[in-house]
């Protein structure tokens, strides 16, 4: 068997394995570096997409003995309810693994001792918040008390969820551990930290000589740079992570933020390893990147790339796309007070589709802040995907259908209209080619939404219900035009572009085709296509409403 190889790896931000997965990461993270990789491999590069559960970290440890489950329990529900969901969403992972996964601790710790030798690790000892009823130290979200900023009650120590504020180690007021309620003492502890600090002016000249980062993310990275990065405690106390892999270290493990970014590469290795093929050539060989919200730009700027700098066996990203927050009609996404929607309550509403086509109709390649809005979904669907995009391919297709007994007319002598016209289609692809190359994924959808409008106006100005002699031109190219949208629309629209194929009666299937053969006038006279059914519903009213009033009924 020939094995392809890809040449680009697409990462998406990996989901912490604890049920907390929402719209916001769909919108920033998933969906872009679907649509991304779903181009690519329309265009015929080899390109993969890999993600993994988060599995480690205090928050899950703690959830899970809360629900009286071990951790290994817990994450692997988690680790299936997510396949399903992004099974559901179109997400298109060639891989989905976990950081908990033999691959990764192996990986990991192998980073561990590189780091070590090149003399980038140092022990510290360290005091440390200890819970004498559990027995246990208390790292990061184990302690919780009273923000001493605004006095929320119940905040982490780590950062206070009502103010926003990060907070550091002894700062929160009224501590007590997050199990018992006891006091926390101190116990101090041997700490293993990466000397982050080293690796300054290396971070620096490669995020100003590499070009292709957001440069609005790139000039705030350089300011945290120039205020002068810190050693990083990559050590936690604590039952659930990949062990230190050093004898001194018994009971300790590695820092969530150590292992978690490794997973990219060790995915990568496990995907290539069951395709026979070298992974770590292959990963050296491929343009990386690394799909991300910009609550995690600290990490993914440089922690990431520092590591990678100092084991000097993995290359860094070329790319690392970086978008905002999604808020819900103008507020932050909030779980606990219901201002909310889950990828579960969106898919018991409206198609998969439909969400993909808004969200990414709505967000830009920066990370500026993007709004989910209930009216404006309804509008974007409504007056866009099915006024305009919809009605394109329905009029066609049912006009041939009933004309032609579903046979696409023969061309005959083309007039100037369908000169243009064929010129369009002609041009479309490296068109909207040109903005997915770029990651200007909203962009791409504007322009084969202008490019269905001019359809519309095409099939519109040549009448072709009164005027017998155009109709065949107009009918031929319209069908091939419909077929443009299709490949086109894929990335976006997976489900509904594939039902379309099916329709158009084309061989195989619409995943895969070429994107430049979107600019082929690819359907002959007397090709046959299949009874068309409506591909998009419209949104209804009441349905929105019930959503507004829901939200309507918290603000009261
Ligand atoms: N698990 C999710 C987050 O902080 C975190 C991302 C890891 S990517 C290596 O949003
Ligand atoms: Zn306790």
């Amino acid at each position: 068997m020939v094995v392809k190889l890809a040449d680009i790896v697409i990462t998406a931000a990996l989901p912490y394995a604890n049920g907390k997965i929402h719209l916001g990461h769909i919108t920033s993270t998933y969906l872009p570096a679907d649509i991304q990789a779903r181009y690519f491999r329309l265009r015929g590069d080899d390109a993969i997409y890999v993600c993994a559960t988060d599995d480690f970290g205090t928050p899950i440890l703690i959830e899970a003995e809360k629900e009286g489950k071990t951790p290994e329990e817990f994450v692997a529900y988690w680790h299936k309810a997510y396949s399903q969901d992004f099974k559901d969403l179109g997400i298109s992972f060639d891989i989905f693994h976990k950081t908990s996964s033999g691959e990764n601790k192996k990986l990991t710790q192998y980073f561990f001792k590189k780091l070590q030798e090149g003399g980038f690790i140092f022990k510290k000892r360290v005091s440390q918040p200890y819970c004498r009823n559990c027995e246990k130290t208390l790292p990061d979200r184990y302690v919780v008390g009273t923000c001493p900023h605004c006095n929320a009650e119940e905040q982490y120590s780590d950062g206070c969820e009502k103010c926003g504020r990060t907070l550091a180690q002894g700062e929160i007021k009224d501590p007590h551990c997050a199990i018992c309620g006891t006091k926390p003492t101190t116990k101090e502890s041997d700490h293993y930290f990466f000397k982050l600090s080293e690796f300054s002016s290396e971070l620096e000249k490669w995020l100003v000589e590499n070009e292709k980062l957001q440069p609005e993310v790139k000039n705030y990275v350089l300011s945290w740079i120039r205020e002068g990065l810190r050693d990083w405690d990559v050590t936690r106390d604590i039952p659930w992570g990949v062990p230190i892999p050093l004898k001194e270290a018994e009971g300790k493990v590695l820092y969530n933020w150590f292992d978690n970014h490794l997973c990219y590469i060790s995915t990568t290795l496990k995907y290539y390893s069951e395709k026979k093929a070298d992974g770590r050539e292959r990963w050296n060989a491929s343009k990386i990147y690394h799909f991300i919200g910009k609550d995690i730009v600290y990490h993914h700027f440089l922690f990431l790339p520092a590591m990678r700098l100092g084991a000097k066996e993995f290359k860094l990203p070329e790319y690392i796309p970086t978008r905002g927050h999604l808020l819900l009609h103008g507020e932050k996404f909030s779980k606990s007070r219901g201002w909310y929607v889950s990828v579960r309550d969106f898919l018991n509403l409206f198609p998969a589709d439909y969400l993909r086509y808004y969200l990414a109709s709505i967000t830009p390649h920066s990370p500026s802040d993007i709004n989910f809005d209930w009216e404006d979904f309804q509008a974007k669907i409504n007056n866009e995907l099915i006024a305009n995009i919809g009605n394109f391919i329905h009029r066609t297709l049912t006009f041939i259908w009933r004309n032609y007994g579903g046979e696409v007319p023969h061309p005959g002598k083309y007039d100037a209209s369908d000169v243009k016209f064929k010129d369009e289609i002609a041009n479309v692809a490296g068109n909207v080619g040109e903005e997915l190359k770029k990651i200007e994924l909203n962009r791409g959808l504007r322009k084969i939404v202008e490019f269905s409008k001019s359809c519309n106006q095409y099939f519109q100005g040549k009448e072709p219900w009164s005027n017998k002699t155009q109709a065949k031109n107009c009918l031929y190219l319209c069908i091939n035009a419909v077929r443009s949208l299709a490949i086109m629309l894929e990335p976006y629209l997976p489900f509904s572009t594939e039902i379309l194929w099916k329709q158009l009666n084309l061989q195989d299937s619409v995943h895969k085709q070429r994107w430049n053969w979107a600019s082929k006038l690819a359907i002959e006279g007397g090709h046959k296509i299949i009874k068309p059914t409506i591909l998009f519903e419209k949104v209804e009213n009441e349905k929105i409403e019930e959503e507004r009033e829901r939200l309507r009924r918290l603000t009261n």
